[in-house]
């Protein structure tokens, strides 16, 4: 008996990006509803059985009514059996995310998963075991009971869970909410439908993290994707299908800038995304003449408005003065006077003022740069 389904987690709707300010922040949050909706477009194109939410649907329990409303409105295209299951971010607590949803009246197709109990769908062709998460850490595999599971003979028995698989996951000290490696083999599962690593991957056998539909970070994780999953019959290897379905790429660039800032330029320029869809971490090292460090400035300020966000960290980047510089620097009298002598300070650097004579060059030098800007020379 074959079963096809959608495995998905980690939507964390409402998710606040609070460091991202305005209009721009705004879009990231909606944009998390919109992909919900193409999921459940691609689950009716696809004609999947059911859909597996394997947590953290929500980014937390006190999430809007307005955005319940708008996510369940999102399922729509999909009139199948949608199965949730309770996260860290929106455990099944006694008053949830869940309760709360419950309370205002959801769809029949729409099935919370808050119980450790199987559920069989579609008369029998698959048995979903599910190991919602009741609190946000857990102390105990909550996939234990998955082993001695009963389900009609012949039915795909396919686990759904939230945490972190022990000993698998690269740079994951928290051990909260472990998940036993082999337990798709102890409790003979078809598949094991993980949430909580925000990459697609294959962590064990038939035992995968779908990854988030939507990037929300910058880390080079592959996340963006759905998996189309095909079960042909209990025991057969699972097939999958990546589908691409974020609609925004975080892009993290990290450049060493040696006197001039075209590398920099370059390499947002070379950004193979729609700049438009891009938030961009810029995380810049090096040195950078004055003339070159003014010239960047304002290149930077047009590429915010290119990109959909940008940040820039600038904190290793050292102003390193040319003679070009400081005889830039139209000054005369006592003024000239005090930048020879911070210049001089500047070179020494066995001076313990060096580094505070170069801060106050580059102010002296940028200053004098924007006054002759706006007297519009
Ligand atoms: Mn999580």
């Amino acid at each position: 008996m074959a079963f096809r389904f959608i495995h998905t987690a980690d939507w964390q709707v409402g998710k606040p990006f609070g460091n991202v300010a305005g209009d721009s922040g705004a879009e990231l949050r909606t944009q998390r509803i919109r992909t919900v909706q193409r999921i459940a477009e691609l689950a009716a194109e696809r004609q999947v059985d059911a859909v597996l939410v394997a947590g953290d649907a929500f980014d937390s329990n006190e999430v809007s009514e307005r955005t319940i409303l708008r996510t369940v409105e999102a399922l729509k295209p999909f009139g199948g059996t949608w199965v949730f299951l309770p996260g860290n971010h929106d455990a099944a607590l006694a008053h949830s995310v869940w309760t709360r949803a419950r309370n205002m009246g959801l769809p029949p197709n729409i099935v919370i998963a808050d119980r450790p109990e199987p559920l069989t769908l579609c008369d029998g062709r698959a048995t979903i075991l599910p190991a919602p998460l009741r609190r946000r850490r857990e102390v105990t595999d909550q996939t234990d009971w998955f082993d001695a599971a009963t389900s009609p003979d012949g039915s795909c028995r396919i686990g759904l869970a939230h945490g972190s698989v022990a000993n698998r996951l690269p740079g994951k000290g928290d051990a909260a909410n472990e998940i036993r490696d082999d337990r798709a083999e102890r409790a003979r599962l078809c598949y094991l439908a993980l949430g909580d690593w925000h990459g697609a991957l294959r962590i064990a056998p038939r035992t995968w993290y779908a990854g988030a539909p939507e990037p929300d970070r910058h880390k080079a994780n592959q996340s963006g994707h759905v998996h189309v999953v095909d079960i042909d019959a209990p025991g057969a290897p699972e097939r999958i299908a990546t589908m691409a379905v974020g609609h925004y790429a975080w892009v993290q660039l990290e450049i060493e800038l040696l006197g001039r800032c075209d590398k920099a330029l370059e390499a947002l320029e070379g950004i193979a995304q729609d700049h438009r869809t891009c938030v961009v971490s810029l995380h810049l090292k090096g040195s950078l003449s004055l003339a070159e460090r003014h010239r960047l400035e304002a290149e930077l300020a047009r590429w915010e408005a290119r990109v959909h966000h940008l940040e820039v960290d600038m904190a290793a980047l050292l102003d390193d003065p040319t003679p070009d510089d400081l005889d830039a620097l139209d000054t005369s009298g006592f003024v000239r006077l005090a930048v020879e002598r911070l210049k001089a300070r500047a070179q020494d650097l066995a001076d313990p003022e060096c580094e505070s004579a170069r801060t106050a060059l580059r102010m002296v030098y940028l200053d004098h740069l924007r006054i002759a800007g706006w007297q519009g020379s």
